[in-house]
């Protein structure tokens, strides 16, 4: 087994789990990407975004480029969801200012029979690159794996690339949903298998990435993206190789209405909501299942946390203008509910609703960051 350094700021890992913490941590969706100079050039010098991934010092350097401008409380690994599609055959490029487009999609029923859960041996690189980057941290904050959803997987698989209607992969859900189902039970088995090789490979926390969830009816939201989410969360080991619990997190873009069915469907520790939503109005519902308040959080069913919600849009504005919206989103979560650490309650993690724009100046992040750390260190003095 691989020893670290210990971790210095637990604040990200505590909160996911629903326990007191200084102050409310903060990371952005997004936050190593092209908005960063310095992304743009280390891209450059890769040649093509897989030349990046794929290549265990370049994820490492653009892993940590927002961290040494921003003192940020996480990590989230340097890769994309797409991975995993790619190593089931399909065949993955990202072309410049196109986004991600696959060679072979599902297209027919043979394609679908013939999916498989891929050797995991295929997305070595991916493990290899969450060891170096939990070493190159060497402490100082915890690390974030990830994974798409298996219907936002799907999305991509089905339809080839991305989408602004979805018709294929709707096509598919309502005209043979014996076919969909096959899609997302494979897709589950594959990210849960993925994600619990990430835990092995030293990643502290890990997030499902339901992008495309909130595009699906109520009624369809439920059977081909919920269910799916839940079936990967079973299979999740608790614990990583150092016996740390490694929370859970999942996001839901545009899944708001549907936050009562997650709380009651997802075993997890922390849910992801967009700018949609009132966070205080949210933070009710997870309350109405609070953990105990005994210590047991950690093996506890209910989601203890929220992550979210500012409005990427946000941080077009000038940096007053940032600091009142973080100031509004914090107090509309309200003040934090426990003082003793050891007391269950529901947390906060600030984030955006989003992922961040690419057009984003990148000192109107450093505003964001230090009102989340100064403000919500005064709600607790209050
Ligand atoms: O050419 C480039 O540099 C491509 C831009 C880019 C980047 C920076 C892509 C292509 N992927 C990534 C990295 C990435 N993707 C990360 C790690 C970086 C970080 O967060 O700091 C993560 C977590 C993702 C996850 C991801 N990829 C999601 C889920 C999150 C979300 O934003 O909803 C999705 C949907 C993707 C697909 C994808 N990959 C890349 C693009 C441009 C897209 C979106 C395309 C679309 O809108 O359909």
């Amino acid at each position: 087994m691989t020893s670290y350094a210990p971790l210095a700021n637990p604040v990200f890992l505590q909160a996911c789990l629903g326990q007191a913490t200084r102050y409310t941590p903060v990371w952005l969706m997004r936050q190593a990407g092209r908005y960063l100079p310095e992304y743009r050039a280390t891209r450059a010098r890769a040649g093509s975004f897989m030349a990046l991934a794929t290549n265990v010092d370049f994820a490492t350097e653009v892993t940590l480029q927002p961290l040494a401008r921003y003192p940020l409380d996480a990590a989230i690994l340097f890769s994309d969801i797409l991975t995993v599609p790619d190593a089931m055959g399909l065949g993955l490029s990202f072309q410049s200012g196109e986004g991600p487009r696959f060679a072979r999609p599902l297209q027919t029923e043979a394609d679908i029979a013939a999916l498989a859960v891929p050797d995991m041996d295929k997305l070595r690189y991916v493990f290899d690159a969450v060891t170096a980057i939990r070493r190159a941290l060497q402490g100082r904050v915890p690390l974030i794996g990830f994974s798409g959803s298996p219907w936002t997987l799907a999305c991509y698989m089905v339809e080839g690339g991305s989408s602004s209607d979805y018709r294929v992969v709707k096509t598919l859900l309502y005209a043979r949903p014996d076919l969909m189902h096959r899609v997302l039970a494979v897709n589950a088995d594959a990210v849960a298998a993925y994600l619990n090789a990430q835990i092995d490979a030293g990643a502290q926390a890990v997030m499902v990435f339901d992008s495309w969830g909130g595009v699906l009816a109520d009624g369809a939201f439920q059977p081909f993206s919920l269910a799916y989410t839940a079936r990967v969360l079973r299979q999740l080991q608790r614990h990583g190789p150092d016996g740390a619990v490694v929370p859970r997190i999942v996001f839901t873009k545009g899944g708001g209405l549907w936050l009562r069915e997650m709380v009651s469907a997802l075993p997890c520790d922390t849910l992801g909501v967009d700018w949609t939503l009132n966070l205080g109005a949210a933070r009710a519902i997870l309350a109405e299942n609070a953990r105990p308040a005994d210590g047991a959080a950690a093996s506890a069913i209910a989601p203890a946390a929220l992550q979210g919600n500012l409005d990427p849009g946000v941080l077009f504005a000038p940096p007053e203008a940032i600091r009142a919206q973080v100031r509004a989103a914090l107090d509309s979560f309200g003040p934090p509910s426990h003082a003793d650490a050891a007391r269950a309650g529901v947390a906060h993690i600030f984030n955006l609703g989003h992922g961040i724009s690419q057009f984003t100046p990148p000192e109107h992040v450093a505003h964001l960051v230090d009102e989340v750390h100064g403000y919500s260190r005064t709600l607790r003095r209050a």
